[in-house]
């Protein structure tokens, strides 16, 4: 394709809908509420938007337990406000890309209640993976799989009164699906084309690497791997493939959420033939440190020219601990095993930090996503307790805070109810008590605030062009590159301030430089060479 694809280079804004905003008053985000605020999303400059699930589902886990890819969930709204919202986007040049969630579906999809019904043996249980118990009266799970929420110690089977057991890595309202089967396998084909029919330009796609299965589904302790018996197998990339046949014919993209830490592994998922690019996970989870920041973009970059396929920067998402509560802790990078309540922060030095890295980031040679609430600067909210709801927190033995927290619903206007969220009684989530003071009308004036930031950052982003990064001499603790355009992103993550480069000129700080015009700890700075 040409050099100038647009997703290669992209800011890319993703919508939480439940917590966007509420556009009927109930306290649940709604299309409505996105429609209402595309002014804003266009104002902000991005290219496109990545709604997470907004299909029909029992919200057993925020929507990624779909029940019909062919429904918008009643409470987000109708088919023809998903359909309107995309013409209307795009009208303001922003495209649209959808969730997809192959692993699994909703316990109360067509294909499960069937296979419910059907009993042991049946050709509907085929599509998932029922089996039989071990044990003598068949009461032991079939094997040993540990669940894919962190910390849980469930495993991963749920017996029902028939005898068979059902295989589900998430919770037990999510089955997986069997991906060795030919009517699964079309029937996502057929999910893809209706979307695509839709004017959808993209799809992000759920837990990538988890799809495949070893049909004999054996032990861990017994079969390791590589190959693992459900992470990252090889059969995956056929699936993969056959999905870019299906993009290609509408000129449409995948993002894939790889979580898999093997760079080379990885990589396989951008060859060509199969995704447009997958989200880096190892940027995003990588500490506050100058030098390991370097190596993760050094590998990223090394990783993905060999497949042509562009990087994806991230900072943070609707899983992941917000970046300016992140950074503001002792341990500032993410790793799900590491979540605790009560973790001591200091938001004074993670908002600086987190300005810091919405400069790093958006200089870097790639595409760039934004979690809806990152570019005000929210921090991670602690939900009481007797209001949380992720699945993961209950899995977890109530040890895990789950995610709720990066979930909040959005401050539009301070002064109004709900900090104009759009609700006219209390949103499904509870917002903290300061909530208001990060809210868009707020930060919209002030040129100080991290919006503004970000609105500036975005306008004059296309400076740096779209060539490859070099790294310039820099003192210990600062990263410094230069763009092929002529422009520099300098970075100090230094105690000692540091010094500019020569004959540049300023377009754009994270924070005030020093007395002496030099950069601060902490701070980055985009310069023109
Ligand atoms: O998250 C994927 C996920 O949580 C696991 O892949 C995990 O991150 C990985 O194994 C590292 O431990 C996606 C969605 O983003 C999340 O919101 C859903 O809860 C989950 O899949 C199930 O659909």
């Amino acid at each position: 394709g040409q050099p100038t694809e647009w997703w290669r280079s992209a800011v890319i804004y993703q919508v939480y809908v439940r917590s966007f905003a509420d556009g009927d008053g109930d306290g649940t985000g709604d299309l409505a509420g996105v429609r209402a605020r595309l002014p804003y999303l266009a104002e902000l400059g991005v290219d496109a938007l990545w709604f997470n699930p907004w299909y029909l589902s029992p919200m057993k886990d925020g929507g990624y337990d779909v029940a019909d890819y062919r429904a918008i969930d009643p409470a987000f709204g109708t088919l023809a406000e998903a359909e309107k919202l995309i013409a209307e986007a795009r009208e303001l040049g922003i495209r649209t890309i959808v969730d997809i969630v192959p692993n699994h579906v909703s316990d109360q999809h067509p294909w499960f209640r069937a296979a419910l019904r059907a009993g042991p043996g049946s050709a509907e249980r085929e599509l998932f993976h029922f089996r039989p118990g071990r044990g003598e009266h068949g009461e032991l799970p079939p094997n040993d799989w540990p669940s894919q929420f962190v910390g849980s110690a469930e495993l991963v089977w749920t017996r029902l009164p028939d005898g068979d057991w059902y295989l589900h890595l998430f919770t037990p309202q999510q089955p997986d699906l069997n991906w060795a089967h030919p009517v699964v396998r079309q029937e996502h084909e057929d999910i893809l084309r209706f979307w695509f029919e839709r004017g959808v330009a993209g799809v992000r796609i759920d837990s990538a690497a988890l799809l495949a299965k070893d049909p004999e589904l054996p032990d861990l302790a017994d079969r390791p791997g590589p190959p693992h018996p459900f992470v990252d197998r090889d059969e995956l990339h056929d699936v993969y493939r056959s999905w870019r046949a299906v993009a290609d014919e509408y000129d449409a993209v995948f993002v894939g959420e790889v979580w898999l830490p093997d760079t080379e592994r990885f990589a396989r998922y951008l060859r060509p033939d199969e995704l447009h690019t997958a989200f880096n996970f190892s940027f995003l989870s990588c500490p506050w440190d100058a030098e390991r920041l370097r190596t993760s973009i050094d590998t990223t970059l090394a990783e993905h020219a060999p497949v042509g396929a562009p990087a994806t920067w991230v900072l943070c998402n609707h899983d992941v601990t917000r970046t300016v509560t992140r950074y503001g802790r002792a341990d500032t990078g993410f790793d799900f095993a590491a979540k605790a309540f009560g973790t001591p922060t200091d938001l004074a030095l993670g908002t600086r930090r987190a300005r810091a890295a919405a400069l790093l980031t958006l200089a870097l040679p790639g595409a760039v996503y934004v979690y809806q609430g990152e570019e005000l600067g929210l921090p991670e909210a602690d939900i009481p307790r007797d209001r949380i709801e992720d699945p993961m927190h209950f899995r977890s033995g109530g040890t895990d805070p789950g995610r709720d927290g990066c979930r909040v619903p959005l401050p539009w206007a301070a002064g109004a109810p709900y900090a104009g969220f759009g609700s006219h009684q209390e949103p499904w989530l509870p917002q903290p008590a300061d909530w208001a003071s990060y809210a868009v009308d707020r930060q919209a004036g002030d040129p100080g605030s991290m919006l503004s930031l970000y609105r500036e950052a975005i306008r004059i982003r296309p400076v740096f062009g779209d060539g490859p990064l070099m790294w310039l001499p820099a003192p210990e603790g600062v990263l410094a590159f230069a763009r092929a355009g002529g422009s520099l992103c300098v970075v100090n993550l230094a105690d000692a301030p540091a010094d500019l480069p020569e004959h540049t000129r300023l377009l754009l700080a994270s924070g005030p430089l020093d007395p002496e015009g030099r950069l601060p700890k902490d701070t980055a700075v985009w310069l023109l060479g």
